[in-house]
C-alpha cells in the first residue's frame, strides 16, 4: 500500500482503485482492536485518494471539518506505519494536528470551524499573492451548524479561489435533522443541476488527448450520466414543491451566496472525482463541489448502523460484533441522566431535553424515545440550543440541555447573555466533564468550572456517584436559576439509585467522613465529583500511616459551602483538594479565595490538571498517572506537606534555600 501523495500521483485508475480497496481493509482491521472513527473514513477513502491525487499538500490546504475523518488522509501522509497506534498513548491523534504532520495545516475536534479557517487561508494567500490551492471538506451535518454560515456567507466576496466539497452522508452521529437536510435532499433530486454538469462535462472535453486525466475523464463522463439519473429515481413524494425562488430544487442557496455549484456526484466513483478536482482547480470562481458518500462503505455492519459505527470501541472485524459489557459494569452517567430525565419529565409537565446533535453521547436518546413531544435534537448548533433554552424558560418551561462541556465553550457567550444575565432557569447537564482520553485535547472537559464560576446567578454542582447525580438533577427542577451538573465520561461508581431523588440543600456540602481527634495530624480532603473516591482512597492510605483524615464531598463549586470549608480548613493542618478540571481558577482556586477571604491561612495542596492542554491517550488512568492525579501522589504531597521546614508566618511557605 502507498503512503505519500507523490506515490498516489503515480498510480494508475486501476491501482488507485485498488488502493482505495486495500485502505478500507486496513481501516476495518486496523481499528478493530482499540476503536475508533470507522463509519466516516470509510465513507471518504475515494474522496482522500482523489484528493491526493489531484492537490499537493503541504503546499496546497486540505481543511477537514472535525477531522475525524482524516484517518485515510493520515495513512496517505506518511503515517500508515503509526496507523494502528491511533487515539492510543503516544500514538497518532484522531483528529488533524498541526504539530503531527505539516500535512495536516488545521486542526479541528469540535464541528463547524473548516468553512471559516479554509477560507481565511484562502484570504492570507490571496493577500501574500502565492498560489496554492485551499480545499475544505465539510459535511451535511457541518451546515447545521450557525459558524459554517457565517463562513458561507463571506466567501464569494473575500476570495476567487475557493474549492468547497461538500461531503453529504445524511449522517451527522445520528441521522441529521433540520431544513437543511431537507434542502440538500431536494439538490440531489433536483434536475436542474445539468447546466452545471454540463460545463463542467465541457471542460472534460476540453482536456488535451493523451493526458492521462483524460482516461479518467471518459470514466467520468459516464459517472455524470450516473449522477444525472439520481433524479429520476426518487419516489414521488421526495419531489416536493418549489422553493419560490427558483423553481424545485434550485441549488440556489450556494449560488446565491456567490459560490458556484457542482453536483451532486458519486463520492465512491474516484474517476469522476479526480476530474471534478481538476476542474475545481481551473475554476477562478469559488466552487462548492456536492458530493454523495455512504458512511460505512464496505462494511456491511458499518452500513446498517451507521450511528454506532461513526465512532466506536473495539469490534470484530469480519462481523462488526461489540464485546459485551462486562457484568456488573456500572451503567454509564449518559444514561443514568438519560433515564432520570425520562422519570422526571413523567412528574413535571415543564421539563424538556435538548441535544445539539448528539442523542446518543448524552443519553437524552432515552427521552426522545419515550417522550419524543418532549425532546429536541437541533442539529450541531450549541449556540442556538443554549438560546432556543432560554427562550422555552421565558415561556415557563424548564429545559434541560444536554451537552458535552467541551461544546458548550462554544456557546459561552449565550450562557453569559441569555441565561445568566437573565437569570433563567435552564439546567445543564454537562456530559464528558473530565477526560474524553481516547479523543484528546479537543474533547477533553477541563474548564467548566472556571468559565461558569465567574458568572453570576450560577449554580454549579459534580456528583460524586450516580445516584446523587439523580439528586442533583431533581433539585435543579426546583431551582429559578441557571443550574449546571458535571459528570464525566463513562461508567458511574456503582451505587444503587434511590427511587425518589432527594432534594439537596444548595450550597451544601457532604461530610462523608469527620475527624475521629485521636490527637494524630489532621488532613482534610475535599474530593470534587469523581474524585470524592479518589479522595477517600487517599484518606484510607493516610490513615494507615498515622493521620487523622476528614473527607468532604462538596457537591457545589457555586455557591461553595463556606461554612464547611471554612470549618475543616481551620481545623485541619494541611487541607487537600482534588478535582477532575484544569487548577487555573478551578474549584481549588475557589477554596483558595474563600480562605484568603476567610483568613484561613491552613496551606492548601490542589490536585488536579496543569495549566497545559492534555494530549490523549489509551486510558484515562495513563494520563492521571503521568499528571499526577492519583492516590499515591495525594498521599505524598500530604507528607512531603508536614516534612517542610517551620513556617515563619502561618500560611506563608518558606523556600527551604532561604
Ligand atoms: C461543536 C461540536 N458539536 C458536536 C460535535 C460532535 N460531533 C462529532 S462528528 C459529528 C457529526 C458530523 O457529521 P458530518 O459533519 O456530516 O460528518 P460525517 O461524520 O457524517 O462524515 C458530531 C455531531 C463536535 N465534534 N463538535
Amino acid at each position: 500500500m502507498v503512503d505519500t501523495p507523490e506515490h498516489v500521483k503515480k498510480l494508475t485508475l486501476p491501482q488507485l482503485q485498488e488502493l482505495a480497496k486495500e485502505i478500507r481493509e486496513e481501516l476495518i482491521a486496523g481499528l478493530a482492536k482499540n476503536g475508533g472513527h470507522l463509519g466516516p473514513n470509510l465513507g471518504v477513502v475515494e474522496l482522500s485518494i482523489a484528493l491526493h491525487r489531484v492537490f499537493d499538500t503541504p503546499k496546497d490546504k486540505l481543511v477537514w471539518d472535525v477531522s475525524h475523518q482524516v484517518y485515510v488522509h493520515k495513512i496517505l501522509t506518511g503515517r500508515k506505519d503509526r496507523f494502528r497506534t491511533i487515539r492510543q498513548t503516544d500514538g497518532l491523534n484522531g483528529f488533524a494536528l498541526r504539530t503531527e504532520s505539516e500535512h495536516d495545516c488545521y486542526g479541528a475536534g469540535h464541528a463547524g470551524t473548516a468553512l471559516s479557517a479554509a477560507l481565511g487561508m484562502a484570504a492570507g494567500r490571496d493577500k501574500r499573492g502565492s498560489n496554492e490551492n485551499v480545499v475544505c471538506i465539510f459535511g451535511d451535518a457541518a451546515l447545521t451548524n450557525g459558524i459554517s454560515f457565517e463562513a458561507l456567507n463571506n466567501i464569494g466576496h473575500t476570495t476567487k479561489r475557493f474549492i468547497g466539497i461538500l461531503n453529504d452522508n445524511e449522517w451527522s452521529i445520528a441521522k441529521n435533522v433540520g431544513a437543511i437536510s431537507h434542502y440538500l435532499n431536494k439538490l440531489i433530486t433536483s434536475p436542474n443541476y445539468n447546466k452545471i454538469a454540463r460545463d463542467f462535462q465541457g471542460f472534460l472535453r476540453r482536456l488535451p488527448k493523451g493526458n492521462v486525466a483524460l482516461k479518467l475523464a471518459h470514466k467520468a463522463e459516464e459517472g455524470v450520466k450516473g449522477a444525472l439519473s439520481v433524479g429520476m429515481h426518487q419516489k414521488p413524494e421526495m419531489l416536493v414543491a418549489a422553493d419560490g425562488r427558483g423553481g424545485f430544487g434550485n441549488p440556489i442557496l450556494f449560488e446565491e451566496m456567490g459560490m458556484r455549484y457542482l453536483g451532486p456526484i458519486d463520492g465512491h466513483n474516484l474517476p469522476l472525482l479526480v476530474s471534478t478536482l481538476e476542474f475545481a482547480k481551473t475554476c477562478d470562481y469559488p466552487i462548492v463541489i456536492h458530493i454523495l458518500t455512504q458512511k460505512g462503505k464496505g462494511f456491511e455492519a458499518a452500513l446498517k448502523f451507521p450511528e454506532k459505527f461513526h465512532g466506536l470501541g473495539p469490534y470484530d472485524a469480519k462481523t462488526g460484533e461489540t464485546p459485551a459489557p462486562k457484568p456488573n459494569t456500572p451503567p454509564n452517567y449518559q444514561d443514568v441522566m438519560g433515564q432520570t430525565l425520562v422519570k422526571l419529565c413523567r412528574r413535571d409537565n415543564r421539563l424538556l431535553g435538548i441535544t445539539a446533535a448528539m442523542p446518543s453521547g448524552t443519553g437524552l436518546k432515552h427521552l426522545e424515545k419515550e417522550m419524543p413531544d418532549r425532546y429536541f435534537d437541533v442539529g450541531i448548533a450549541e449556540e442556538h440550543a443554549v438560546i432556543f433554552a432560554a427562550g422555552l424558560a421565558t415561556m415557563g418551561f424548564q429545559p434541560v440541555v444536554a451537552i458535552y462541556s467541551t461544546f458548550l465553550q462554544r456557546a459561552y457567550d449565550c450562557l453569559h447573555h441569555d441565561i445568566c444575565l437573565q437569570d433563567l432557569p435552564v439546567i445543564f447537564c454537562m456530559d464528558r466533564a473530565g477526560l474524553s482520553a481516547n479523543d484528546g485535547p479537543t474533547h477533553h472537559g477541563l474548564f467548566d468550572i472556571s468559565y461558569l464560576r465567574c458568572l453570576p446567578n450560577v449554580i454549579a454542582m459534580a456528583p460524586a456517584n450516580e445516584d446523587e447525580m439523580a439528586d442533583m438533577m431533581f433539585t435543579a427542577t426546583h431551582q429559578n436559576h441557571p443550574t449546571f451538573i458535571r459528570y464525566p465520561r463513562g461508567a458511574a461508581e456503582g451505587v444503587p439509585i434511590k427511587e425518589q431523588p432527594r432534594l439537596l440543600e444548595i450550597g451544601k456540602a457532604e461530610v462523608v467522613q469527620n475527624f475521629s481527634n485521636n490527637g494524630k495530624k489532621k488532613v482534610a480532603l475535599f474530593g470534587l465529583g469523581n474524585l470524592n473516591s479518589m479522595a477517600r482512597k487517599a484518606a484510607e492510605q493516610l490513615a494507615a500511616e498515622g493521620f487523622d483524615c476528614a473527607v468532604i464531598n462538596p457537591r457545589f463549586t457555586k455557591p461553595l459551602d463556606a461554612g464547611t470549608h471554612e470549618f475543616f480548613g481551620r481545623a485541619a493542618e494541611v487541607v487537600i483538594t482534588l478535582e477532575d478540571h484544569v487548577l487555573m481558577g478551578g474549584y481549588g482556586s475557589a477554596v483558595l479565595e474563600l480562605f484568603n477571604e476567610k483568613n484561613v491561612t491552613t496551606p492548601v495542596i490542589r490536585i488536579g490538571w496543569p495549566d497545559q492542554f492534555i494530549e490523549h491517550a489509551t486510558t484515562q488512568d495513563e494520563l492521571r498517572r503521568r499528571y499526577g492525579l492519583t492516590v499515591e501522589n495525594a498521599v505524598a504531597k500530604v507528607k512531603a506537606q508536614f516534612e517542610q521546614p517551620a513556617r515563619m508566618f502561618p500560611g506563608i511557605e518558606v523556600s527551604a534555600t532561604i
